[in-house]
């Protein structure tokens, strides 16, 4: 089959170890929850995200295809599937792909299972726990990720409601800004939980950490498009030492809300355009 496609969607992938919160991540950010959160490593393929409304499929390792249930996701052979493709309608869906990456270290997987779909990737939202942020085993994976990939992907601090003190958050934020300096464009604390409790009151969701990230993340998007839309190879595949252009660096932490429970007090809302538990509408996406 020849398709053409003139121009492709960035495609951004979520990776970390297991629990780090990646699937809380797609979910959050798509407004929907197609997939499994779990507190035990889930053993899922890659789960590839884009814009429609066709079916679930999975791609074998073979490259043929074959439907699949959103209810029996975890039943699909982890090692002979490339990756699962969803397609939802939602509006980050239609600024950027997104794939849902299994974690990094699972004794019961094999990381080609992974390995595998990198060179599918544009940009990677690194998710790492707070409570044992920046472990060696993701260092290592880091390390051999290509330039173009890294300079235009973002590292994200999740559980970060785990730590409980000022002095704890600001010691762990520091050390791994310095572990990790200049190998992202952007790094941000955040509790996906608070976040996607937050719903509709705006100084919730800036105080998450998800404010400063997803104003972060559009801009990133904006950036990736004009890139993806220069080259059809997703930017694993730009070895390194040529010239790409990088995105602007960022670390925000987030601000303090002191009156969460508070029912009384006067409330910002979140922006409109998007739907409850969704972020705010991603520029150039559909709007109904
Ligand atoms: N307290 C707290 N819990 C979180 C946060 N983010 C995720 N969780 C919880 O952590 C568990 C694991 O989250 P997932 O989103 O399934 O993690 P994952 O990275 O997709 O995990 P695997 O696919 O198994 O590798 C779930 O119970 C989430 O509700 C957070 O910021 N704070
Ligand atoms: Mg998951």
């Amino acid at each position: 089959m020849t398709e053409q496609t003139p121009k492709r969607k960035p495609r951004i992938a979520l990776m970390g170890e297991f629990s780090a919160g990646k699937s809380t991540l797609s979910n959050l950010l798509m407004g929907a929850r197609p997939l499994p959160e779990k507190v035990t490593a889930t053993r899922l393929s890659p789960v590839w995200m884009t814009y429609g409304d066709g079916a679930p499929y999975r791609v074998d390792v073979n490259g043929s295809t074959e439907p699949v249930s959103l209810d029996h996701l975890e039943g699909i052979p982890v090692e002979e599937t490339m990756c699962i493709r969803l397609e939802l309608e939602c509006d980050i869906l239609d600024a950027c792909d997104l794939i849902d990456f299994p974690g990094i270290s699972d004794p019961n997987m094999s990381s080609d299972v992974w390995e595998r779909m990198l060179p599918e990737v544009d940009a990677v939202i690194w998710l790492t726990h707070a409570t044992q942020a920046w472990r060696q085993s993701e260092a290592s994976v880091w390390d051999t990720m290509p330039e173009a990939v890294r300079k235009n992907s973002i590292l994200l601090i999740t559980r970060f409601d785990k730590l409980t003190t000022e002095k704890d958050r600001l010691r762990v934020f520091k050390r791994v800004r310095r572990e990790t300096a200049g190998q992202f464009a952007a790094t941000f604390p955040i509790s996906l939980l608070q976040a996607l409790e937050a719903g509709e009151d705006f100084d919730l969701w800036d105080a998450s950490g998800a404010g400063p990230f997803v104003e972060h993340l559009i801009q990133s998007i904006d950036t990736l498009s004009k890139l993806a839309a220069r080259s059809e190879q997703p930017l694993y595949n730009i070895p390194d030492g040529t010239a790409v252009p990088e995105l602007k660096v960022a670390a925000v932490i987030p601000r303090r809300v002191d009156r969460p429970l508070n029912k009384d007090a006067p409330k910002r809302e979140r922006p409109k355009a998007a739907p409850a538990g969704a972020p705010p509408a991603v520029p150039g996406a559909a709007t109904s």
